[in-house]
């Protein structure tokens, strides 16, 4: 018997680049109301939102100052309500982003926390600091130092993240039940699960120095720590289990058997993570220094997850990556047949899928000219960073604009009227120009574009037990292509995916199931970043 989890296809909606319905320039759960139609349509079963709560927005909603409001920008909590119960019309599952990591600077908590007899002292790491500097030596994935030190207690407290974005303590039972609360306020209210943000950072064993790394120095102290584990598993046996719903995480620095530790049934912890080795292997050490992608490398990656893990969390794409088309395809000549590709490619994978806002119409990096474009705090805090490093303008702007999170984050692209059909207003991050001739409206109404092979190949996958439940098994793992088989009672289906620019040889027979390209037969030869399923019946 499989989960629902399982079966369904996930979409990322990143609210305030989707849809905005009331001209403010910031996309709103209106906006995502009026969308829903075309989800179901596409084949959506879980819709999954970044942050909507209340935030100072200091990066972008990850910095929560509320856990049971609405942003005003984003609409109500009656909005909310109504997001919930309209798509549950229409057999939509939503699932909520969960960051307990850290809170915003400005949640109620951390300024309580400020006064060191408060009871909430202790909800927040504050240490004093030693020889006139901070506590340690960490750094944090911010591209800044991780301490800040209040004037009102005289201590510095730890942020991971931004200064803005106080990490939590969970050494304190407290916060631990502050956080179920929140999560029952939720699964109360009808949602369907959480994607939880680092979520295997949580637990912080010592506060010691680490070892000086290029990137997280002291990461040895918090990365998949035992104390993690023990929380997640809290959180399933008082919370989760208590409901029908899933959990995904997104665990950073995982290997397959970290990953095993997390979500493996018998741990009872989450259904499925995130992993991010096969998106790192286009980088050198951090993902701003990017090598030529290998897709030899990139298959061999994803390979090893097939193998190790019983069940992945499938992505391409989400609000911190660049765009997949033109990372991982070609957003030139054959945007077209790559952004196909990896359609065919994501939707065969053994795992649960996950699409992300504007990917099933094949939106590419932001055409932005500077980092006057730019909103994302990361990408001006490592353009500041480089500079100080006295490397070049232009080759700060080429590792940003290659790099950055905004690369996904410009407005959804609906139609050809202005600001692409996002916002009558100014939007808060500029639309990219192509938007003329990528929009959803148009590809809506051509049988051949990305948005109907995305619906063509949902519909394939929910129709078939192989693609959803059958074995993995890699047969080619090359530059040019990748070969894998999925097995399951007596079907054999192989997938044979080419990363070329260029016609290529693949000997290979059965019955044609799909092709990102116009034929009824394959007759061996594969065209520039072509994708085929072929079938056959084998002995059980
Ligand atoms: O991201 C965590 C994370 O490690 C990265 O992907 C990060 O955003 C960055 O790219 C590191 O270089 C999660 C969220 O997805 C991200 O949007 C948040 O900024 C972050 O946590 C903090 O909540």
């Amino acid at each position: 018997m499989s989960n629902w989890w399982q079966d369904r296809i996930v979409y990322q909606v990143y609210p305030r680049s989707f849809q905005d319905s009331d001209g403010d320039g910031i996309g709103d759960i209106p906006g995502i109301i009026s969308h829903l139609p075309d989800l179901k349509e596409l084949g959506v079963g879980i819709l999954w939102l970044s942050p909507v709560y209340s935030s100072p927005n200091d990066d972008n909603g990850y910095d929560i100052s509320d856990y049971r409001s609405i942003h005003p920008a984003f609409g109500s909590m009656d909005d909310m309500d109504r997001l919930i119960a309209e798509a549950a019309l229409l057999d939509i599952k939503l699932v909520m982003d969960l960051v307990i990591n850290h809170t915003s600077s400005e949640h109620e908590w951390f300024q309580k926390s400020r006064d060191p007899g408060s009871p909430y002292r202790n909800y927040y790491i504050w240490r004093p600091g030693v020889n006139g500097g901070p506590p340690n030596n960490w750094t944090s994935f911010f591209a800044e130092k991780c301490w800040e030190y209040d004037d009102r207690s005289g201590e510095y407290y730890l942020h991971l993240f931004s200064r803005k974005m106080p990490d939590l303590n969970y050494h304190n039972p407290s916060v631990l039940s502050e956080i179920e609360d929140i999560m029952r306020f939720w699964l109360d209210k009808g949602v369907s699960g959480f994607r939880c943000d680092v979520i295997n950072i949580l637990f912080k064993t010592s506060l010691e120095d680490g070892r000086k790394k290029l990137i997280l120095t002291g990461s040895e102290h918090y990365i998949s720590q035992d104390g993690a584990h023990g929380i997640l598993r809290h959180l399933r046996s008082d919370v989760l289990d208590h409901y029908d719903c899933f959990a995904v995480g997104e665990t950073v620095f995982v290997t397959p058997a970290m990953a095993r530790d997390l979500c493996d049934t018998s741990r009872g912890e989450l259904d499925m993570v995130f992993s991010f080795e096969h998106m790192e292997s286009d980088q050198i050490i951090v993902k701003w220094f990017k090598r030529r992608f290998r897709a030899g490398r990139f298959a061999r990656v994803i390979t090893r997850w097939q193998n190790e893990l019983a069940w992945n969390a499938n992505y391409l794409e989400n609000h911190d990556q660049p765009r997949s088309v033109s990372r991982f395809g070609c957003d030139a000549a054959y945007w077209k047949e790559s952004a196909k590709m990896l359609a065919l490619f994501l939707l065969s994978l053994r795992g649960t899928p996950y699409l992300y806002q504007g990917q099933e119409i094949g939106m590419t990096n932001f055409d932005f000219k500077s980092m006057d474009d730019v909103r994302d705090i990361e990408s001006h805090n490592v353009y500041r960073l480089l500079r100080r490093w006295h490397l070049p303008k232009k080759m700060c702007w080429h590792i940003i604009s290659t790099s950055s999170r905004d690369n996904a984050r410009t407005p959804m692209q609906w139609n050809t009227s202005g600001n692409a059909g996002f916002t009558t207003g100014t939007p808060w991050l500029s639309t990219n120009q192509n938007y003329r001739r990528i929009n959803a409206e148009d590809q809506r109404k051509d049988p051949s574009s990305i948005w109907n092979f995305y619906r063509r190949m949902i519909t394939l996958r929910a129709g078939s037990d192989t693609l959803k439940y059958g074995t993995f098994h890699a047969r080619t793992t090359s530059n040019r292509l990748f070969c894998f088989e999925r097995e399951y009672k007596g079907e054999l289906l192989t997938v044979l995916i080419s990363f070329a620019p260029k016609k290529q040889r693949a000997p290979c027979s059965g019955g044609l199931l799909v092709s990102n390209y116009d034929r009824t037969s394959y007759d061996g030869m594969l065209s520039p970043y072509e994708a085929v399923i072929l079938r056959n019946e084998v002995d059980q």
